[in-house]
């Protein structure tokens, strides 16, 4: 056991746009919980936290307002843009807790010990910079531990850059448990640690004060291999929980702390969804949980049939969104998982679960490597005459696809190319097939198109 005091972080992003879709850093919690079972203290300062209460009040105005389902827009800070984005005419800002109050938080903690920082979007990594430069100047000769999306994907990026004193790559629990031994001079009992998913300790959700909207995680990894998509780098092996334990975390957290909307993480939620996920819809109703659901990362459309879509409206999913990407049969083929029909048959089953086609939304992915403008178009005019909604999901090249190869053979990209070149909405405006202006007309389009299906009109 440990009397030794750790603080998690979890940054600011920085970006040219950024909005909360029941963001929480699920990663780091969890490593939280663990380090709580070996007897650590820990504490937590979310930058991200937007009922943080000290942005009620802030500058005579209130703590940024909710949606109906618990997303909203962060605080922002505008910044100086940095000079890889000068001619990109967007405002570059600092979203989550202004800065002194990050500061204010920092020096109300008393003696830590170490600190764990964690770290989203590649494109992201100057906000985990200026977190670490923070804490080394207010917590000097403390040791920092930096892991995440970013620090996994561009571990050599973060070693040379960010400062922190450790650098993790991949999963955390485990490998967070053994750097602390090595700072604190400690040798920890591993014979009794959970090697699944399952048998963790539930995020350390409690540290919060305002807890509205949850991520909930069913599985992690992926087994499918699509080339633009890095989840296969993050995690190996794809493993899912037991669904009734799912579902014994979602009564826990509706009845412990009244959590209302709760988001599937999952990049593979449908994967055998029989055996999982319609278990898991089951016990809800079985349990009379009564909560609304979402599922911000895309549904495999193929596995939506119309019994799982019956569950699904019976148990209150809100927002749904569906992987379809690319009307291109030789990009469907490439990912596997999804044709024409696969959409076309989910979206009717359901229509015949009484959703109304419009509210359902369809990825359309725009600016992947040697992606025409007539695919992206054809795939736009798809998904709106199949009377769903356009979700323009614009390409983010991700070091270590199949798709960076392609990148950086095709694009004046490099491997020490600024990464926040890598940024979603940014991307697209650099690549010599789209540009800013194509980029444009097509985000014009889905949203001609969207406002015409909310009239009741389709264009053919
Ligand atoms: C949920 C999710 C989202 C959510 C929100 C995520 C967020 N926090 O902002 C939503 C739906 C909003 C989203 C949006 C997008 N996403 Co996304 N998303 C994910 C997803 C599926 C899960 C992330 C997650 O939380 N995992 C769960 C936790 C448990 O894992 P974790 O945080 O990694 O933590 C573990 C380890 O990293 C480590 N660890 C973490 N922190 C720390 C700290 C320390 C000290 C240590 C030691 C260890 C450690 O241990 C943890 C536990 O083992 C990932 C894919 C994936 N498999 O990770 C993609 C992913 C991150 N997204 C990606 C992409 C492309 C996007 C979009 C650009 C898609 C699009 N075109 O619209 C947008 C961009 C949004 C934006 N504003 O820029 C890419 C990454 C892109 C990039 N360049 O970084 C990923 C990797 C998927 C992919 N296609 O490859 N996403």
């Amino acid at each position: 056991m440990s009397d030794k005091h750790i603080l998690l972080i979890n940054p600011w992003i920085y970006d040219v746009a950024a909005y909360d879709l029941w963001i929480k850093p699920v990663g780091l919690l969890t490593i939280g919980g663990v380090l709580r079972e070996y007897g650590y203290k820990i504490s937590l300062i979310d930058c991200l936290d937007r009922y943080h209460p000290a942005l009620s009040g802030l500058n005579g105005k209130c703590a940024p307002k909710s949606k109906k389902y618990g997303t909203g827009k962060f605080y922002r800070q505008k910044l100086e843009k940095p000079p890889a984005l000068k001619d990109v005419p967007r405002y570059y800002c600092r979203y989550g807790l202004p800065l002194d109050i990050f500061i204010q938080e920092l020096e109300k903690q008393s003696s830590v010990d170490a600190v764990l920082i964690t770290s989203g979007m590649t494109y992201w990594y100057q906000g985990v910079f200026k977190a670490i430069e923070v804490v080394k100047s207010k917590l000097p000769g403390v040791p920092i531990l930096l892991g995440g999306i970013y620090a996994t994907l561009c571990t050599e990026h973060a070693i040379a850059f960010s400062g922190a004193d450790y650098v993790v790559k991949g999963l955390g629990e485990k490998k967070a448990l053994e750097i602390l031994d090595d700072v604190f001079g400690a040798k920890t009992d591993f014979s009794a640690f959970p090697e699944k998913q399952d048998d963790m300790p539930l995020p350390a959700y409690d540290l919060y004060d305002h807890l509205a909207s949850l991520p909930i995680l069913t599985s992690r990894g992926c087994p499918f291999r699509c080339p633009f998509c890095a989840s296969h780098l993050l995690v190996d092996k794809f493993e899912q929980r037991d669904p009734k334990k799912v579902a014994d975390e979602v009564e826990y957290y509706s009845k412990a702390y009244s959590v209302k909307n709760f988001a599937f993480w999952d990049d593979a939620l449908l994967v055998n969804q029989k055996q999982h996920f319609s278990v898991f819809l089951k016990e809800i109703l079985k349990r009379r949980i009564e909560t609304t659901f979402h599922t911000p990362n895309g549904l495999q459309p193929r596995e939506l049939d119309s019994e799982l879509a019956v569950l699904m409206a019976k148990t209150q999913f809100r927002t749904i969104r569906l992987s379809y990407e690319s009307a291109d049969p030789r990009r469907q083929k490439e990912m596997g998982k999804v044709s024409d029909d696969d959409l076309l048959c989910a979206l009717a089953n359901l229509e015949s679960a009484g959703y109304d086609r419009r509210q359902i939304e369809v990825y359309v992915m725009i600016g992947l490597p040697e992606q025409s403008v007539d695919e992206m178009m054809r795939t736009i005019l798809f998904v709106h005459r199949a009377g769903a909604r356009i979700s323009l999901a614009s390409y983010s090249p991700i070091p270590g696809t199949a798709y960076w190869q392609l990148v950086k053979s095709k694009y004046d990209y490099r491997d020490d190319s600024d990464l926040l070149l890598t940024n979603n909405s940014i991307f697209p405006l650099k690549t010599p097939r789209i540009g800013a202006d194509t980029f444009e007309k097509m985000k014009q389009l889905a949203r001609t198109l969207n406002n015409a299906l909310d009239q009741g009109k389709q264009i053919s």
